[in-house]
């Protein structure tokens, strides 16, 4: 069943802040996509030969329980609303196995006023939630699922709704691996027993759980060097918003910070990137932390390193 045990911590702060907010947004368009479903209850569509129908599945309400969520099938463009304040949209769909999945969800990039609040929910009882208005943009997600039955929580982030104004779609599909990488993460829970990377190195970890921690040990030879430190996850598709500890020192038993990296090259995209400097001949630990202790299939990362002779 649901669990969706932080719908009521992203529901309770949803006007947050928003008093007066201003969202530079183009003009609402009129969703063209709207045709008559042709009858049966299963609100798919005949996709027929029409240029202008996006929407293979109407979104049908009431459907603001998990009793009445409606299936979705996979690669089925659903269009749908926040067509009252406060609306709850509650769709479900089915994995028959283990596969990269997407999860997009349009609504800015249809015109709409909407900012949707996106959370999947597993029977194994795995969780993810992406805000459109944390980094600005529509949620989409691009993880490993697990296989089984899956449940989707649309929701408009201050509350928001009508027909005209608060319309989305949104699509499930089967993706490629969202990245490459040439290392898979080991054992690592610990400074102590941190997984040794090195230059070259692109490894790909997970956010299992909450008591997760994923460290590694990158040997600097001796000799100045820099250090080239970057996280793909959050642009790439991942739930995640992480930030690297980097520190340094003799021996693990006795290190100090180095750095904490938590943003991007430009300084404020969510995939930390940074460039360090050693004096060489030590031993960099780097934690990978997702910033709000969150954890599943959907937190994922790839951290890539590069250590040259500076
Ligand atoms: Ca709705
Ligand atoms: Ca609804
Ligand atoms: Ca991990
Ligand atoms: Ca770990």
């Amino acid at each position: 069943m649901l669990r969706f045990s932080i719908l009521a911590l992203i529901l309770a702060s949803a006007c947050d802040g928003c008093a007066g907010c201003h969202y530079d947004v183009p003009d609402v368009v009129e969703h063209t996509g709207e045709v008559d479903s042709g009858g049966g209850d299963t609100g798919v569509r005949d996709t027929g030969p029409e240029p202008y129908s996006r929407c293979a599945v109407d979104e049908v309400e009431p459907n603001g329980s998990p009793a009445t969520a409606q299936q979705l099938p996979l690669e089925a463009r659903a269009c749908g609303a926040f067509s009252t304040p406060l609306d709850l949209d509650f769709w479900t769909f089915f994995l028959p196995r283990a596969q990269w999945l997407r999860i997009e969800v349009g609504a800015q990039g249809i015109g709409s006023d909407a900012r949707p609040v996106l959370l999947i929910s597993s029977d194994a009882g795995e969780e993810a939630a992406v805000d459109a208005l944390l980094n600005g943009e529509d949620p989409a997600l691009v993880f490993p699922a697990s296989a089984g039955a899956w449940d989707l929580l649309l929701s408009e982030h201050t509350g928001q709704g009508d027909d005209t104004h608060y319309p989305y779609e949104l699509l499930i599909g089967e993706s490629k691996p969202a990245v490459d990488w040439n290392v898979d993460e080991g054992d690592n829970d610990t400074l102590g027993g941190a997984q040794g990377i090195m230059t070259g190195d692109a490894v790909f970890g997970l956010s299992e759980d909450r008591w997760d921690q994923d460290w590694y040990a990158i040997q600097v030879p001796p000799g100045k060097h820099a250090i080239t430190l970057d996280v793909d996850a959050w642009a790439a598709g991942s739930a995640g918003d992480y930030t690297l500890a980097v520190f340094h020192g003799d021996d693990p038993d006795h290190t100090e910070e180095l750095a904490r990296l938590a943003f991007g090259e430009e300084g404020w995209e969510p995939d930390p990137w940074g460039v360090l400097s050693s004096a060489g001949g030590e031993v960099l630990w780097v934690r990978v932390i997702e910033r709000a202790e969150r954890s599943g299939p959907a937190y994922w990362y790839r951290l890539s390193v590069t250590v040259e002779e500076d």
